[in-house]
């Protein structure tokens, strides 16, 4: 049985606020701060827990190894010798936002009838670009079984940025669905993130039919206002697509082909004088997991939605008019917000058999709470950016991941599956 399966990046012991991200506004705005690695990840735990609780499938993706010793020596450097910014960019635990690992193509829209992944690149940001070659380990440890097929990177210089940029509709998920890749174009004040190019090869990659395949551009202004990537403007589930009315540079056209290609679908659009762009990026009202549950649809969107009047008074008048989406829930993610990332950047979504994943990546309550036990004994409580030198901060940060790791029996992986 074809189900969806959220993958959430467990949030790693190097979690901080080094302000890396130069078009990521929250991440720029707590450039500095102290961070809370613990609370961070237990924020992550307790959101996993409520989707296991929404009827949900939950799996996890690992965090990496940081500080990563082998791309600084690919830069032939070391940790101790190499400038701020190096090390800054090597303790990133910018891996935790699972949105970003890779595109997925569930198995009903591809060629081989097979669930194709393409990790991602990641190339446009330096602390994010060396995150593929252990999170392709991972996949490959994952998705062993031969229901699935697991790409390498797109090459250079054609940025990838993952399911971030990829949506997927559907009558239902076991139904063959519209695969939609949103790109990004440069010239606006903000790296554009997204090749069209680097999703035209994904597509091929996949397999995926050209006549249900759709390439649309991100629109300029969006990317301007803080939405470094699409689904800070946009989510899709099944039959509904939730956007802004300023996503899309055309969005007349991408919801005509829409249209024709799945008729049953329902787009629900904010208007931007409801919910300013702005608005909508402070609150990440539309970095919601969008989930089907026996209420229906479902909007999992963070905390800081319900504290946008302008946000939340949309989200009322849209389920109390019998709007497409029947219920809202709301998670606390602060630690990831403040960094730019809210409930669907942590996640990686695939619509597969839960039968044929590696069951050391899936979690149920017990599993969950080992891991809880491991973050609340080994994961730093705060770390000050200014102090990322530190060598004890260093030990106790890869100290922290192997007893992550040995507890989820996963400590082998990337010794079996390693790319890099
Ligand atoms: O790539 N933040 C991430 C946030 C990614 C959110 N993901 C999705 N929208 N799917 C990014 O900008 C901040 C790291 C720092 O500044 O230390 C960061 O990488």
């Amino acid at each position: 049985m074809l189900t969806e399966i959220n993958f959430d990046g467990i949030v790693g012991p190097s979690h901080n606020y080094a302000g890396l991200s130069a078009g990521n506004l929250a991440a720029t705005a707590h450039a500095g701060q102290v961070s809370q690695p613990r609370a961070a990840a237990l924020q992550g735990l307790d959101k996993m827990r409520a989707n296991l609780a929404l009827g949900l499938t939950q799996g996890v993706l690992l965090p990496h190894r940081r500080p990563d010793h082998r791309w600084l020596a690919a830069l032939a450097t070391t940790y101790d010798t190499a400038p701020t910014v190096l090390q800054a960019q090597a303790m990133s635990a910018s891996a935790m936002w699972a949105a970003n690992a890779a595109t997925v193509s569930p198995a009903p829209d591809t060629a081989d009838g097979r669930c194709h992944l393409s990790v991602a690149n990641l190339m446009t940001m330096p602390h994010r670009s060396h995150e593929w070659p252990e999170t392709l380990a991972q996949l490959r440890t994952a998705f062993a079984h031969e229901a699935f097929a697991v790409h390498g990177p797109v090459p250079a210089p054609f940025g990838d940025e993952g399911a971030a940029n990829h949506m997927r509709l559907a009558a239902s998920h076991d139904a063959p669905g519209v695969e939609v890749f949103v790109y990004t174009l440069p010239g606006g004040p903000f790296p554009a993130r997204q090749h069209p190019t680097a999703s035209e090869v994904i597509a091929r990659a996949h397999g995926l039919d050209p006549a249900r395949t759709l390439f649309v551009q991100q629109s300029a202004e969006a990317i301007a206002a803080g939405a470094f990537h699409n689904d800070v403007v946009a989510v899709a589930n099944e039959r509904v697509l939730f956007a802004h009315e300023h996503a899309f540079a055309d969005k007349e056209r991408f919801y005509a082909d829409l249209r024709r290609l799945l008729p049953e679908v329902e787009i629900v659009e904010v208007a931007a004088s409801d919910v300013s762009l702005a608005d909508a990026i402070a609150s990440y009202l539309f970095n919601a997991q969008l989930v089907t549950t026996d209420a229906g649809p479902t909007l999992i969107v963070p905390t800081e939605a319900r504290a946008t009047p302008t946000v939340w008074n949309w989200l009322e008048r849209h389920r109390t008019g019998n709007g497409p989406i029947r219920r809202v829930e709301t998670v606390d993610v602060a630690q990831s917000m403040a960094n730019g990332g809210g409930p669907a950047c942590l996640r990686l979504r695939v619509v597969a058999d839960p039968a044929t994943i590696d069951p050391r990546f899936l979690v149920d309550a017990a599993r969950l709470d080992r891991i809880a036990a491991v973050v609340r004994r080994w994961w730093p409580e705060a770390i000050d950016p200014a102090a990322l030198g530190d060598p004890a901060l260093v030990r106790d940060v890869e100290a922290a991941h192997g007893q992550l790791l040995d507890a989820l029996d996963l400590s082998g992986y990337l010794t079996v599956n390693h790319a890099g």
